[in-house]
């Protein structure tokens, strides 16, 4: 009962805020593959990146009328040629992430790093993604989703779970110690700070403008800081005041290049930075501090792109748990274009989540 066309979101314009619904062939899924029913999908900042082409370092602006999206759930509606021998059947809920495809044979995915693959196909840049009604993922790839897991729940963790929970390990921070989130509003900000006060102890402290208090608050966090109301150097004498000797990490959740110069400032000793949002425009200096600052703190300074499977796997388990509490609104597809013009203007609370019935 798969239908011959289905409804999509595509980027009409790309490098404007420029969404048109359109009746798209379906697809048939090759060797190896799914077609996925899709329910949910979440919207991410990096949709929003690649529909504006704000990333100075993306190799090419994505095509026109590219249908975006890399935060599906979703079931299995027909399996390729061989994608049984996966253990994949019809009708089992599954997602597609941001790598939608991974070689799992290069460097980085032999050490479990496929956010790096060097063979990757991206979902919604150039590979056609989420805001649709059906997409094709690979049947060794695609992440298993509970069924207890309510679908507006699930689609976030697909790429803010996931992404969030890899970038939290990698700070180095043990339970009780202090994590900053910078951007703790958004869609990434407020998974991370759940994630890290609720499923992995962290005493948690979020950065963010002060329309964004409450769902911070809501969230987990022990305490907010109001961007607005610090210059660069009093907003980590704050950090300083409420942790005695500075953060364990912070984990910068924004596209703020402002944000990215105040991090370091923050730390405590042998603290850690993880770099995780991506600055639109001309890239600026991340240290505002000199070497020998970083030296005399062993500071580090880390990226992290989104995560790999077992990841994937943990974060899903997390949250159906219970363990991952952050704002939610669901909207129907012909609301994509306005949700991205409040992202925009960076008034998005937690996560918007589009129902793809609608
Ligand atoms: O794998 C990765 N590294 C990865 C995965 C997914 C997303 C990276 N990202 C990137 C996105 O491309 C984007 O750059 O993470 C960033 C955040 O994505 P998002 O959470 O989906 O964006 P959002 O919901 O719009 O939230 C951004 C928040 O930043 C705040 C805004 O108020 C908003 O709450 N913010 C801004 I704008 N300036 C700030 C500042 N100076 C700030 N927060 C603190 N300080
Ligand atoms: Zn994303």
């Amino acid at each position: 009962k798969v239908p011959k066309t289905h409804k999509a979101c595509v980027y009409d314009k790309v490098g404007s805020c420029s969404i048109a619904i359109r009746d798209v062939e379906t697809p048939e899924p090759g060797p190896g593959e799914v077609l996925v029913q899709l329910t949910h999908s979440g919207v991410c900042h990096s949709d929003y990146g690649i529909m504006m082409n704000t990333w100075a370092h993306m190799p090419a602006p994505t095509a026109e009328g590219q249908v975006g999206g890399h935060e599906g759930v979703g079931f299995v509606a027909k399996l390729g040629d061989g994608a049984e021998r996966s253990g994949v059947k019809v009708g089992d809920r599954v997602g597609i992430k941001w790598v939608s495809a991974a070689c799992l044979a290069c460097p980085p995915c032999l050490e479990g790093m496929e956010g790096l693959c060097f063979n990757q196909k991206i979902s919604g840049y150039f590979t056609p993604g989420t805001f649709q009604q059906y997409a094709i993922g690979p049947a060794n790839y695609v992440t298993p989703v509970p069924e207890s897991l309510p679908g507006e729940l699930a689609a976030p963790m697909l790429c803010a779970g996931v992404t969030t929970y890899a970038a939290l390990k990698k700070s180095g921070a043990s339970s009780g110690q202090w994590v900053v989130i910078s951007g703790a509003g958004g869609g990434l900000g407020t998974v991370a700070v759940s994630l890290g006060a609720k499923a992995m102890g962290y005493r948690v402290i979020g950065i963010d403008a002060p329309s964004k208090k409450d769902v911070i608050l809501d969230s987990g966090a022990e305490h907010f800081i109001d961007v607005t109301a610090h210059d660069d150097d009093s907003i980590a004498e704050e950090v300083k005041n409420l942790t005695g000797h500075g953060a364990k990490a912070v984990i910068m959740c924004t596209q703020s290049n402002r944000a990215y110069g105040q991090a370091l400032g923050m730390l405590g000793f042998a603290g850690t930075v993880v770099c995780v949002g991506m600055p639109e425009g001309d890239p600026v200096p991340i240290a505002r501090s000199y070497p020998a600052a970083i030296v005399t703190k062993q500071s580090s300074i880390v990226g992290s792109a989104v995560g790999n499977r077992r990841e994937a796997a943990e974060v899903m388990d997390f949250a159906t748990r219970g363990l991952v509490k952050f704002p939610v609104k669901t909207v129907g597809m012909g609301d994509l274009q306005s949700v991205f013009e409040s992202m925009g203007k960076g008034e998005i609370r937690g996560r918007v989540v589009l129902d793809l019935s609608r």
